[in-house]
């Protein structure tokens, strides 16, 4: 088995549990709570939990169930993303991992409110992870408060929520002027990369912390540039898979940008060149990896997936 296949075959299942765990926990009302699990917990890749926990290995710090936890949260986040996006006032997709997405399955009205329930939910999780912790080094309050800080930050007004507002103005062609610059720095960056570099960056924080390994700051913000490149490079073959990829495999329907009228790296310069800017990215995240005096390869690995990734 790979590195990566070991890695996963142990941690994801590890995740899932987790992430049930805690939606359960969360609500007193079974039926809420079952919808919250179908919109986290049918399909998805656990991309972001699994970087952060690639991050901690890589610096040889053992995952702690508190940790585990922390690693978890932006997984609330991310799915409150796409529950989100895919309202009718927004993406209006039926599909979302090959199942009906939240709105189609449990009606409009709930999805806001999944949504919300997990944005809300996911700083919950994270102010509550210590108490896993009994026999274990707990993370000082300071790092848990700069946890919900970056965090709010990378989800909230100037986060994901400006990246959204920005793809809906590019919705319909309303906005005419739409630049490569535009898309990248006010959609692509706060919409996707941000989360990613979110999950990289506090792997660095919490190791530094668990494991006293002397992060340099030049390390930390190794990391941070590195999720960003490879965060970039995630939404760009986003644009490509909505015209190339397939639509069973994607679990949702191919062509959403094109129906929306969106503006994409695609349209406005073709599959070749949005490919070669994708690989692009990936090159300056593997040179940013191959930076960081720690051990790479796990972390490596998951982006060389992702780079051949067909959903
Ligand atoms: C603030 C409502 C709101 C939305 C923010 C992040 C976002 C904007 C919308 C999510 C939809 C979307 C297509 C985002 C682009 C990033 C992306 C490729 C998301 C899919 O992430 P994966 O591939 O999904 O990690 P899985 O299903 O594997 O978890």
């Amino acid at each position: 088995m790979t590195n990566l296949k070991n890695f996963q075959a142990i941690w994801r299942p590890k995740i899932d549990q987790q992430l049930q765990t805690d939606l359960i926990a969360i609500s007193d009302d079974a039926e809420f709570a079952q919808m919250m699990c179908y919109a986290v917990l049918n399909g998805g890749k656990r991309l972001r939990p699994l970087l952060t926990l690639a991050v901690l290995s890589s610096f040889n710090v053992s995952v702690t169930p508190n940790l585990l936890k922390l690693a978890t949260a932006v997984e609330w986040v991310h799915s409150y993303s796409l529950v989100h996006d895919d309202l009718p006032a927004m993406d209006n997709d039926l599909w979302r991992r090959g199942q009906p997405s939240v709105h189609a399955k449990f009606g409009e009205s709930s999805a806001i409110l999944v949504g919300d329930a997990l944005l809300t939910g996911a700083f919950q999780v994270v102010s509550e992870a210590n108490a896993l912790a009994a026999n274990v080094q707990k993370v000082s309050d300071e790092q848990v408060i700069t946890i919900i800080r970056q965090l709010s930050r990378y989800a909230g007004a100037n986060g994901m929520v400006i990246g959204q507002i920005h793809d809906m103005q590019n919705h319909g062609h309303q906005k005419s002027d739409v630049t490569y610059d535009w898309l990248l720095n006010d959609v692509y960056a706060p919409k996707t990369a941000a989360l990613i570099s979110y999950a990289a960056d506090i792997g660095g924080k919490l190791s530094q912390e668990m494991a006293s390994t002397l992060v340099h700051p030049k390390t930390q913000y190794d990391l941070y540039q590195f999720g960003y490149d490879f965060g970039l490079a995630f939404q760009i073959q986003d644009d490509i898979l909505d015209v190339t990829g397939n639509s069973e495999i994607l679990g949702k329907k191919v062509g959403s940008d094109l129906q929306n009228h969106k503006s994409t790296y695609v349209s406005l310069m073709g599959v070749d060149k949005s490919q070669a800017i994708v690989n692009q990215y990936f090159k300056e995240a593997t040179e940013l990896l191959y930076k960081l005096n720690v051990k790479h390869e796990l972390i490596l690995e998951i982006m060389e997936k992702l780079k051949k990734r067909v959903k």
